[in-house]
């Protein structure tokens, strides 16, 4: 089944939020945000802007009717500076005119006054400082210390990881507008209705019962609107109650990339200990994150970073340690992955550093230590595991052998062209790791004519969620997709909503649609029973629009049903609510069984390398996928296709460049490279793996919106094997993203 939104995405028919048609009366605003990192605001001069053009209002922190704060996890973010800012692009006054240009305009000649406090970006530096967002978080297994006396081999290093920008095609946004009784309709790109609804509920004084949140679909969120679609809403939610009018801001792609956060840097040291076969015996790890300057989701994230922390692995002995350090940036946020990422490309930086001191191919000390049906993880949940599965049918599919010996034969051959080839294999965590997340409702309706509306917190950012709500349904229902829609995601028709997010979306709102679905039919099912004078309600089954009597087709159609019962006053409406069985975690000890199941992967990547440019190209990525029973393979093939290029170009070419004045300088498209259609690799094979293994997801289908991203990790490490196949005597750094002039630096660089 193709996308449902497909259709109305290619005639441009489809509406986000600068496509919803603007009341009469509707305001603009714009964000004067500081110029300066870290200081004391000593004063604001708005004289000149007041009179500026158009101009209705000027909003500083003094004018909120609410709490100055918009933090999730940490009270720690005011939604507008006062008395300090924090870092460049953190909001000072919200201008509100008649037009966005006259906002702009005005925004523009409001001049501050700041006292420079020191400004620190460095996550290191800012642990040297005890800068901490929230206490280390620590897991362990086994005891390293004893474990590295027995290791034939240790090796010690540091790895360095970059951020990374969303990049989402549609910039952040919101449009607040006034409701009768002082309550608040606001439309916003979110990942979270209730997160904004609760961070507006904050900032404004209101209840939670006044706010009314609604979002059709995003273009795009990848995590960076999980919680930062919040600071817009708040803002344009206080310029409404403080106007009476509809206030509406979509930002600019300048001042998007400027002033919200992204992926958190993160810097580490390791320390890897194998026996003389090649298997891992200890692993110790330092993380340090680059929080920015608010905790935001960053203690959330540095969670998900320990428990990736080795990847597909088992390492029977593992210290881990992560501090959340706060710098001087936009706070950092959730993205694809969530800290697992980070987490996984120290990991394999470990694996090929032995690897290069042992002459040996990394793949070799991957595939020893691949985890094993009922090993433990870290956290102590047992696994499941598919790795060394996944890894025997991807080197069946794709003979990794030969793969090698033709990258070397090819190497031979050429000069200034070398090839690199890295396997990466993944293993991730499904389930949010704060276990009471893990809940979702859905509202289904049944009309009298047969169509059913379908209403549930999951939000549509084009990863196709809506569609496998569809699919649940109509499977449900046995009746055709065209019967059913799925309604924007709305905090009246569904609340306390969990974000969309960590990839459990489909699972999480899909299941409690099911439930809904199910129950309806439990009490159709009794209609039509009577209806067909049976005596037996387990004889009657749905096919195709019809009912069913002892699996033969009846005349009892699926609306005709639905009339019935509706004249017989039976409920044709169902809220459901899903919860996650079996998932648990005690921070007290670090144990527990955080996720529901895990999605395990192989890739093979190789690349080429220009070896008189530094530039390359990834030939192929080949990988079997851990799809559980894909229930829409379009979807998902997609979501591996851009999952797979957007790891890519985070290894490979993204570079967020902050300078020593906490700037961005990496502000614009024109300075901040993404993939492109050349980017993608020549050939981009997925094969499903063969599994007989249940599993928790809806209809057996494993989530898949974040694990295909760290198959891009093996770019990285297959663009260092070219390098150094070029250049014997260089050992990289383990630092990414392994962009253009870094490759050209390796080719050439000496000992
Ligand atoms: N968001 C969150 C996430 O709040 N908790 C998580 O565990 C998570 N994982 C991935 C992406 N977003
Ligand atoms: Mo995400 S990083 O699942 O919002």
């Amino acid at each position: 089944m193709k996308n449902i939104d497909a259709k109305s995405h290619v005639r441009g028919e489809s509406i986000y939020l600068d496509d919803i048609p603007l009341l009469q009366g509707t305001l603009f605003a714009c964000v004067f945000d500081s110029p300066v990192a870290h200081g004391l605001l000593k004063s604001l001069d708005l004289s000149d802007a007041k009179k500026s053009d158009g101009v209705v209002r000027i909003i500083t922190a003094q004018d909120l009717p609410g709490k100055n704060q918009i933090g999730g996890i940490v009270p720690d973010e005011p939604l507008l500076a006062d008395g300090h800012v924090h870092f460049q692009g953190m909001p000072i006054a919200l201008v509100v005119a008649e037009s966005e240009e006259a906002a702009r305009v005005a925004a523009q000649k409001i001049k501050a006054q700041i006292e420079p406090l020191e400004i620190i970006t460095d996550p290191r530096v800012a642990f040297e400082k005890n800068e901490l967002i929230i206490p280390p978080k620590r897991f362990q297994l086994g005891n390293t210390t004893a474990a590295f006396e027995v290791c034939a081999h240790i090796f010690q290093g540091r790895a360095d990881v970059n951020g990374q920008e969303h990049l989402y095609i549609e910039t952040q946004g919101a449009y607040a507008i006034p409701v009768e009784a002082g309550g608040l309709k606001i439309y916003s790109s979110t990942q979270g209705p209730t997160a904004v609804q609760r961070a507006t509920a904050g900032v404004t004084g209101l209840p939670m019962h006044q706010i009314e949140v609604d979002v059709t679909r995003l273009g795009g969120g990848f995590g960076g609107k999980e919680d930062q679609a919040n600071t817009w809403a708040a803002l344009c939610a206080v310029a409404t109650q403080l106007t009476g009018r509809p206030v509406k801001y979509s930002l600019h792609r300048l001042e998007d990339m400027r002033m919200t956060g992204k992926r958190n840097p993160y810097s580490a040291d390791y320390k890897i200990g194998l026996d003389k076969n090649g298997k891992i015996l200890a692993y110790e790890v330092v993380f340090y994150q680059n929080a920015g300057a608010a905790a935001d989701l960053s203690p959330a994230i540095l969670e998900r970073t320990l428990f990736h922390c080795t990847n597909a692995y088992f390492i029977p002995n593992v210290a881990a340690t992560a501090y959340s350090c706060r710098t001087n940036l936009p706070p950092n946020t959730a993205f694809r992955g969530f800290g697992g990422p980070q987490g996984m490309f120290v990991m394999e930086s470990a694996i090929a550093h032995a690897a290069e001191k042992l002459q040996v191919d990394a793949a070799e000390i991957q595939r020893k230590n691949l985890l094993q049906p009922g090993d433990e993880f870290p956290y102590g949940q047992r696994a499941e595991s598919e790795a060394e599965n996944a890894w025997v049918q991807a080197d069946l599919h794709f003979h990794f052998e030969k793969i090698r010996r033709d990258a070397q034969s090819f190497n031979r051959q050429h000069h200034y062209q070398k090839r690199g080839v890295a396997m990466m294999p993944i293993c991730f965590g499904i389930s949010f790791t704060n276990t009471s997340m893990n809940q979702a409702r859905a509202l289904v309706h049944v009309y009298t004519d047969g169509s059913v509306a379908v209403s549930t917190g999951a939000v549509e950012m084009g990863q196709g969620v809506n569609t496998k709500i569809l699919q649940v349904a109509a499977r449900a229902f046995s009746i055709p997709p065209e019967k059913v829609k799925v309604h924007s995601t709305n905090t009246l028709r569904i609340a306390n909503t969990s974000p969309s997010a960590a990839s459990a979306t489909a699972d999480l709102n899909g299941k409690a649609t099911l439930m809904a679905c199910e129950t309806i039919l439990d009490r159709l099912k009794k209609v039509a029973a009577e209806e067909l004078q049976s005596q037996n309600v387990e004889d009657i089954s749905f096919e195709n629009g019809f009912v069913q009597h002892k699996n033969q087709q009846t005349n009892l159609d699926w609306a005709t049903l639905v009339q019935t019962a509706h004249r017989k006053r039976v409920s044709l409406s169902e809220h459901a609510h899903y919860a996650t069985p079996g998932v648990h975690f005690d921070w007290d000890t670090a144990k527990g069984h955080p996720f529901a199941y895990h999605v395990y992967g192989v890739a093979a990547v190789q690349v080429t390398v220009d070896c008189l440019r530094g530039i390359y190209e990834v030939d192929f990525v080949k990988t079997v996928h851990d799809f559980g029973k894909s229930m829409n393979t379009a979807v998902d093939y997609g979501q591996i296709e851009g999952g797979i290029v957007q790891g890519i170009g985070w290894m490979t070419m993204e570079e967020v460049v902050y300078d020593a004045e906490g700037r961005l300088r990496s502000n614009a498209l024109s300075k901040y490279k993404i993939p492109d259609i050349y980017s993608v690799p020549k050939v981009l094979d997925i094969v499903p793996l063969e599994t007989a293994r249940e599993n928790l997801a809806i209809f057996s289908s494993k989530a898949v919106g974040e694990p295909p991203l760290m198959y891009g990790i093996g770019a990285y490490f297959a663009i260092r094997d070219a390098v150094r196949a070029f250049n014997r005597e260089v050992s990289p750094a383990f630092d990414a993203p392994f962009a253009t002039e870094k490759v050209l630096m390796n080719l050439y660089a000496k000992k």
